[in-house]
Parts: C-alpha cells; structure tokens; sequence
C-alpha cells in the first residue's frame, strides 16, 4: 500500500517586533533581529567575491530552510563559485543543472521524492526542495523549462536570484539588465550614451499573471526577515512558487563592498524593485510600502554602472519610479514629480545624493 507523504512545516519568524526597534535617522528599523536559526546550511569558504549579493541571498535562504533540504543550481555564479572540485560550501545535498534545466530538473526531483516516498524507499518527511537559479537562467535562457514546473505545480521553491546581468561570464547585458546601466555588451559610447536601451523585463510579474495557482513573492537582500519568511512561505505553501531576490553583485555593478545590503534597500526606497507578495488562494497582491521614498538618484550614485548617465536617463528613470509608486498605492511626493525633468538634473556623476555615514573599509 502506498505510504503517506508528510510535509513539513516551517514557522515563520516574527515581524511585529520592528516597531519597537531602534530606529536610525530617516525612520528605518535598523538593527531589529528575531530569533534567527544558529545552523548555516550554506557555509563559509566559498570563493564568490567579497560583498557578493547572491551568496548573502543563499545563505539566508539555507539558514531558513533548514538541513531537511536539497538544492538545485543551474550555470552561473553561483554554481561556479561554489563547487570547486572536492569543496563545497553545502551542508545539505546540492546539484548542478545545466542553465536551461533548473525547471525541469528541480520538477524530477520533486516528482522523485514523491515516488520514492510512496514506494517507501524514502524514509521522509517530504523534503524542502529548492532551486536557486540566475537571472540569466530564470529570465532567459531557462524561462521555458521554470514556467513549465510552476505550470505542473511541482511542490518546490524556484528562486530567481537577481544580479541583474550574466556575471559569471564577464557581466552580460540579461533581460532584467536595468535601462541605462553598463554592462559588457551595453557600453555606453556616442552611438548610445545610455548603454543598455531597453526596460527590464519584470519577471516576477509574468510568472504570477501566467501561473495564477502559484505563490508568488519579490524581495531583497536588504530585508532579511522578510526574505526568510517569504521563503518559509514558499516552501509551505503545497505546490509550486517562486521567489525573486534582488541580489548585488559588486564586481558587476562597482561599489563598495560592504553597501550590499544597503543597497538592497534603498532600491525599494527609490522605488525601483516593488516588494511584494502574490495570495493565490485570493489572487490578490499586497505591496510594503517603504517608510521612506528616496530620489532614484540616492540608489544610482553609489554604483558605478550608472556612472556615464547624462540628465535625461536619470530623469526617465525617475518617472518609471513615479509610476512603481502609484502601481503599489503610493503618492509621489512633488520632489519626486520634478525630478522627471531633465533639467532638474545634472550628470550623474556631478549629482549631490545621501551616502550613509559608514561607508565601510576602503571608503
Ligand atoms: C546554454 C548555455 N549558454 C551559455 C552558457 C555560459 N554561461 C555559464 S554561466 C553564465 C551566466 C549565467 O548568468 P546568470 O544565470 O544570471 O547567473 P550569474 O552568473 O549572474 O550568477 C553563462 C552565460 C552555458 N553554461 N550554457
Ligand atoms: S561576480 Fe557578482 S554574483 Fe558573481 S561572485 Fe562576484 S559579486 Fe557574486
Ligand atoms: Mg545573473
């Protein structure tokens, strides 16, 4: 007789805390830290660069899952980085997929676990099972085989980390590239002085509108409660659902190291990567809303792929920002408004913007 499947079930971390947390100068909870697991399923002694966004992601994402977990990871940085040979960062099992098969991979696992465990020849419960794949391989060159696993409902988590380019081959223009930034195959010159020409593809979107029955979430490295909640969430909820991360990368966008995380912020702060959480049961969105709405040129400034953009980018990424906000039921403030016209702009790199004061070693 075939044996039941046990799920597991992971609690969530309290959020309610934060108000009560001290906060810094612009309002924001700054050094608020529930009961945070001890275990690190994704250990040191990986080789990705110093400050790098998506290793952060990983381990908080492991950190949340906990060892009753296996991992997927197509191509990419954090594949490569990550697997020298006889060297692992992993506590728990990880496998390499080609680039294009995270989807269909991490759907034979999941399909494989269920089997296994029926048959009884897993002991179970039902793992968590994971696959944290690029934006490169999300958003591109694997869309096909990770639409077709949110599609079939396969009970695993997809996560799109986003590093916003092809890092592990020399940073490359991806669909998620942000408009006017600089990348290797986008570099700015008089032909076009904005580099990259074309929007960014918002991915998780497409996958909420197209896999209704999924659970859908975005959030950053620079709110790592909420990170590892949503993915708490995604591996409970039973079917398929999908996380996309925004994660640096500080060699590909060129700023200081110890800045991830607060940048991670303050792209939600400009506007410029809404959070948010997709309810399937209700097919219903609901959107954070930052206590504090910063000129994009506070989030720009500090990084040194948009250092050659000229008045006009700056001003067309403030309205896009302007439309993020009204999008999550957000008023512009008029500061926000001016900054539409180019005039109201100098060259990026002559702007005054907001630093933090701890600009970290090397600053
Ligand atoms: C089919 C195929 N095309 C190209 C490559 C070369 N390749 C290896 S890693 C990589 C970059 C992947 O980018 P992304 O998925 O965004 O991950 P990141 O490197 O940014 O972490 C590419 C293009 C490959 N391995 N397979
Ligand atoms: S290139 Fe970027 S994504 Fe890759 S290891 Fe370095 S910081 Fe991380
Ligand atoms: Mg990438």
């Amino acid at each position: 007789m075939a044996k039941e499947v046990i799920r597991q079930h992971l609690p969530l971390m309290e959020e309610e805390g934060r108000a009560a947390a001290t906060d810094d100068d612009a309002g924001r909870d700054r050094h608020y830290l529930p009961d945070v697991p001890d275990e690190d399923p994704y250990q040191a002694g990986h080789r990705t660069c110093a400050g790098c966004g998506p290793a952060i992601e990983y381990r908080w994402v492991l950190k949340a899952a906990g060892q009753d977990t296996v991992v997927a990871g197509p191509t990419g940085c954090m594949y490569v980085a990550n697997s020298t040979y006889l060297c692992t960062p992993y506590t728990v099992p990880w496998a390499h997929t080609p680039i294009a098969s995270g989807g269909s991979f991490t759907s034979g696992m999941a399909a494989g676990y269920e089997a296994l465990i029926r048959k009884g020849r897993h002991p179970g419960p039902y793992p968590n099972i994971i696959v944290m794949a690029g934006d490169g391989s999300a958003s591109d060159i694997g869309l096909g085989s990770i639409s077709g696993a949110l599609y079939r409902n396969h009970d695993a988590l997809f996560i799109c980390y986003d590093n916003e380019c092809y890092a592990n081959t020399g940073i490359q223009v991806s669909p998620t590239t942000p408009y006017a930034s600089m990348t290797t195959f986008t570099p700015f010159g008089k032909a076009k002085p904005e580099g990259t020409s074309l929007p960014p593809k918002n991915l998780a979107k497409m996958m909420a509108a197209g896999h209704p029955h999924c659970y859908v979430a975005t959030t950053t490295v620079g709110y790592p409660v909420d990170l590892m909640n949503k993915t708490r969430k995604g591996l409970n909820h039973r079917g398929a659902a999908f996380m996309h991360c925004f994660t640096p990368c500080q060699k590909g966008w060129v700023y200081q190291t110890s800045m991830t995380v607060e940048i991670g912020r303050r792209v939600v702060e400009a506007g410029l990567f809404p959070v948010w959480e997709y309810d399937p049961a209700e097919r219903t969105y609901s959107y954070f809303h930052p206590p504090v709405q910063r000129p994009v040129t506070d989030y720009l400034a500090m990084q040194g792929r948009f250092g050659h953009m000229l008045p006009e980018h700056i001003a067309s990424i403030q309205a896009q920002a302007n439309r993020n906000w009204q999008d999550i039921g957000m008023d512009v403030p008029a500061g926000l408004r001016e900054g539409e016209d180019p005039a109201k702009h100098l060259r990026l790199r002559e702007e005054t913007y907001s630093m933090p004061l701890n600009r970290g070693v090397g600053a």
